[in-house]
């Protein structure tokens, strides 16, 4: 299945609900103010956010539409303007010209998709890279267990210590090790769920400081994970992460579970953070690299 394919299927719940609304709103109507407020509040339902939704519907207005342009006119429009916001947020995680190795530390709240978006994530990486997991996820042994079944699918190095062992500690001997060995990434998964929020985000901060003695920070990635059913609550992840750690990157994960995926727009608008990848699937080939244009497409059901 071509990529343009699987962001249109994985957002399908997205985009039944938004381009059949506005198309029946659209349909063989002169835009007028009333159209225009069924087309704003529609917007807003999708988890568009109000910034991104005003910026649309001021785009509606300044462009001459006259009653016999076809419903897919004001579609195309929005889509554009969509594909506008987004594509700053392109960019490739994975590069060759790096120094060895690259670390990338994956955070985000319990259930997010970070174990399994690692899994994903080795399956995309070219297999001459020499890849070390660290399972510093200690809290709970199932999550050990959930990562090293990941890795043994990719024949990729796993690297564990005892159950509630310090995950930061054990990051420390991860960290000497790639670079001893000369591994191309260290990909660290971490825990979604502590005690409390406090002790989660002091143990991430750890986690990276750790790691940056050994390696250079420009070298280390931290990726938040979100989970696109969240909607727009994700905003208030990005904010409470953001607030303790430097956030290199995210990944949007459940797009194809979710009639919300506006809201990956409104975080597009409002954060410069690079979106490198969205998970369409449960699947190991399910997670694809972000594309504005195709993402801007899919979400109103236009065609590529
Ligand atoms: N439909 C769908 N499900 C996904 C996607 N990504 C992850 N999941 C599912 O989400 C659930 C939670 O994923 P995990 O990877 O265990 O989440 P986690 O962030 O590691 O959770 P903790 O270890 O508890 O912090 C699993 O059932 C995954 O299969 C996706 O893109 N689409
Ligand atoms: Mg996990």
């Amino acid at each position: 299945m071509n990529i343009f394919k699987k962001f249109q299927n994985g957002l399908k719940k997205t985009s039944s609900v938004l381009s059949s609304n506005l198309l029946s709103i659209v349909s063989a109507k002169k835009i007028n103010q009333e159209i225009l407020d069924e087309i704003e509040s529609t917007l807003i339902s999708s988890d568009l956010g109000l910034e991104v939704t005003e910026s649309l519907i001021k785009k509606i207005k300044s462009t001459n539409i006259s009653s016999d342009s076809d419903s897919n006119f004001v579609l195309k429009i929005l889509s554009g303007e969509l594909e506008k916001i987004l594509k700053p947020r392109e960019k490739l995680l994975l590069s060759n010209n790096n120094e060895k190795p690259t670390v990338i530390i994956f955070i985000g709240v319990n259930g997010s998709g970070k174990t399994t978006t690692i899994g994903k994530l080795i399956h995309k990486i070219p297999s001459e890279s020499n890849i070390l997991v660290g399972a510093c996820d200690t809290f709970r042994a199932a999550a050990v267990e959930q990562l090293k079944e990941w890795t043994l699918r990719k024949n990729v190095d796993f690297y564990q210590g005892n159950i509630e062992q310090d995950p930061a500690s054990l990051a420390y001997t991860a960290s000497l090790k790639a670079v001893k060995e000369n591994y191309d990434y260290l990909i660290i998964d971490t825990a979604g769920r502590l005690s409390n929020n406090t002790n989660l985000l002091n143990q991430l901060i750890k986690i990276k400081n750790v790691v940056g003695k050994t390696i250079d920070t420009k070298q280390i990635k931290t990726l938040l994970v979100l989970d696109g059913t969240n909607g727009s609550n994700m905003i208030k992840q990005v904010e409470i992460f953001g607030e303790s750690l430097d956030i290199n990157g995210l990944i949007i994960t459940k797009i194809d579970g979710t009639a919300k995926g506006g809201a990956l727009v409104s975080i597009a608008n409002k954060y410069e953070i690079p979106i490198h990848f969205v998970g369409l699937g449960e699947k190991i080939d399910d997670l694809y690299e972000f594309s504005a244009r195709s993402f801007a497409q899919s979400m109103l059901e236009l065609d590529n």
